[in-house]
């Protein structure tokens, strides 16, 4: 009966030692699987953080018709990314800059549309133009509000 305790206890030792050594080796795999998620969340928060920065920017759509730019004033918020969203309804090329701001679309044929987007970052009045050929002496200007 005693012999048959102590076998019993042996016996019970070596399962319980198996145990914890598996336990511990599932503690690892938790605490890996956690920073695994909590990086993979920070990695995620950051990206669809970008996202929505860029789909929050302002969108103002200037047309160029007939020689002209159809709005004369465009107002933005500083600090805030804008994008410019040129179409050129003309039958001639055009183009949209703020030179001040080094800020400069493609310039773009009949019918097509071109986007440039930037943040200003200092408040006060700023002359955009569409800089191809002599336009801007044709009246293709305008100022670029940048308010608080
Ligand atoms: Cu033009």
């Amino acid at each position: 009966m005693i012999s048959n305790t102590s076998d019993n206890i042996s016996i019970q030792t070596e399962p319980t030692q198996v145990k914890s050594f598996n336990s511990r080796f599932m503690l690892i795999g938790v605490v890996v699987l956690i920073i695994a998620g909590v990086a993979g969340f920070l990695l995620w928060r950051t990206s669809s953080n970008n996202a929505v920065a860029a789909s929050n920017a302002t969108v103002i759509t200037i047309t160029a018709k007939d020689t002209m730019f159809d709005l004369s004033t465009i107002t933005v918020k500083v600090g805030q990314p804008v994008t410019i969203r040129l179409v050129n309804a003309d039958d001639m090329d055009h183009q949209f800059s703020v030179n001040d701001l080094n800020v400069h679309s493609d310039q773009i044929g009949p019918n097509q549309t071109t986007e440039v987007t930037f943040t200003p970052s200092q408040i006060g009045d700023y002359e955009f133009i569409c800089s191809y050929s002599h336009h801007a002496q044709l009246g293709m200007v305008g100022t670029l509000k940048v308010v608080k």
